[in-house]
């Protein structure tokens, strides 16, 4: 068994008894109220899933089992001559809540290097799609197409107690996992390289392979590492974790979960605002004649954008109410090593006056930017110009958080998820009856 596996299942049979004291002795206390504003919504705010892999504070921004993202690069054991920890690292600390060692985390590598190679089909099945398919269909079906691996569904069909749910889900992430970078790279090579593809190299970690099969040079593997980090999960209610949650929950293999989450993560008020946010900033560019705009010629576009009735892309978020600490990350990573990138110097304009903008329109509830705003243009600037792509790069880094919050979902026997529906009728009949009750 691996180092992993082995400290996974003494944190598992630790944690075990604390979830079912909860549930035994004070499932009835009462946590949250609901109102129908947060029912009509997008139950915005209410408080009804639980993980213990990240938390979101609105105005901290998150924090991977207790730790903020600074914490997370100073902690993390890093590659030599690398400014960013090792991917490796943080599956482990999502998946048992330590920091490891550097030979923990070799372990780590050592396992995803001994499941990385695809299945010939996957590469059929891409070099299937038809030309113009948007890369997060292809990376959403080479995923799902994988199902016939699960090694869960194999022993679940064998009989296999529910204690042990956990152990070939670990077996079927891991194998996943490890796949991800193969599969993305593979993806961008035939929609944007002409199919010629990188061979992998099995003596890097994850974030340095992931580089050199896009074929960029350093920093691209800090880049890479940084950007699967930073990615990697947003606490539980969040389109994409939540779908991987809720599609596993019925015992849907991690492919069909994944692929699912992928899905949700594809959607433009989610992942792909990161595409969206360079798109709408090359419209301007070209607008722009390629200059630089005025901080007046900037908010003019903000407003006409908004005046159409549009959203600007990478601002505003359901849960924080100051900067995105995952936008700060970035944006220190792009004044040490692009400041003189012109399209940071859009992205830092943006920075400056859409706050102001949003307050005054009076609409988001959070003026401020989000990780999306700041992501595409580190890889413009490292040559990823491809902006359809970005969002697969978020799906590598989404899918390690989710994969780790589907262990530890059916390592606590999380059963199916199934909330209550009530009809517009209900709600007007349930409004009226208050209302009669307040007057008496
Ligand atoms: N630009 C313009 N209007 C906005 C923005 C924005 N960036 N953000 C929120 N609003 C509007 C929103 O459309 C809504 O309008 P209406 O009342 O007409 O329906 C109003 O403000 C209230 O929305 P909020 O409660 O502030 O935001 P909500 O929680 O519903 O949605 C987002 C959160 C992230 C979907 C929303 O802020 C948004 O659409 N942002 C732009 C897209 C984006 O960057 N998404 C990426 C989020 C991060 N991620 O990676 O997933
Ligand atoms: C995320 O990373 O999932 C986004 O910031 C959206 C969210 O948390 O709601």
């Amino acid at each position: 068994m691996s180092v992993l596996k082995e400290k996974l299942a003494a944190k598992i049979n630790e944690w075990r008894p604390r979830t079912r004291k909860l549930l035994k002795e004070h499932g009835e206390m009462i946590i949250d109220n609901v109102t129908i504003g947060q029912i009509i919504g997008g139950m915005r705010g209410v408080k009804s899933l639980v993980t213990d892999i990240s938390y979101l504070d609105p105005n901290e921004g998150i924090r991977y089992r207790g730790y903020t993202l600074p914490e997370v690069f100073k902690k993390l054991p890093k590659p030599k001559n690398a400014e960013i920890p090792y991917v490796e690292g943080l599956l482990y600390l999502l998946l048992t809540g330590d920091i490891p060692s550097e030979e923990e985390v070799m372990d780590v590598e050592d396992e995803f290097k001994k499941r990385r190679i695809l299945p010939r089909y996957v590469y059929e099945v891409i070099d299937a799609f038809p030309s113009l398919s948007h890369p997060m269909a292809m990376f959403s079906s080479a995923i799902t197409i994988m199902h016939r691996e699960s090694f869960f569904n194999k022993k679940y069909y064998a009989g296999m107690p529910k204690t042990s749910y956990w152990e070939p889900t670990y077996e079927d992430a891991l194998n996943l996992l490890a796949k991800l970078p193969e599969i993305a790279t593979y993806i961008y090579a035939k929609l944007y390289r002409d199919g010629k593809r990188i061979q992998s190299n099995p003596n890097l970690d994850m974030g340095g392979n992931f580089a050199h099969m896009m074929g960029i040079d350093k920093p691209y593997d800090d880049v890479s590492r940084l950007h699967f980090i930073i990615h990697s999960d947003h606490e539980s209610g969040n389109v994409s974790a939540h779908t991987g949650h809720l599609v596993a929950s019925s015992l849907s293999s991690i492919y069909l979960s994944v692929s699912a989450m992928i899905n949700g993560l594809a959607g433009p008020l989610h992942g792909l605002a990161n595409q969206e946010v360079l798109r709408w900033l090359h419209d301007l560019r070209e607008k722009m004649e390629d200059q630089i705009p005025t901080q007046n010629e900037m908010k003019q576009y903000v407003w006409d954008t908004l005046n159409a009735g549009q959203v600007i892309p990478g601002f505003g978020h359901a849960v924080l109410r100051k900067t995105d600490p995952r936008y700060t990350v970035q944006r220190e990573f792009c004044l040490k090593h692009l400041p003189e990138d012109p399209i940071f110097k859009y992205v830092d304009i943006l920075y400056k006056v859409v706050p102001p903008i949003l307050k005054e329109h009076g609409k988001a509830k959070n003026p401020w930017p989000n990780v999306d705003a700041q992501s595409g243009v580190i890889q413009w600037h490292y040559g990823v110009k491809e902006y359809e792509f970005y969002t697969v790069l978020f799906g590598i880094g989404r899918a390690i958080g989710v994969c780790a919050n589907i262990i530890w979902d059916r390592a606590l026997s999380y059963p199916i998820e199934r909330p209550k529906s009530l009809t517009t009728d209900m709600l007007e009949k349930f409004v009226e009856s208050k209302l009669k009750e307040k007057k008496k």
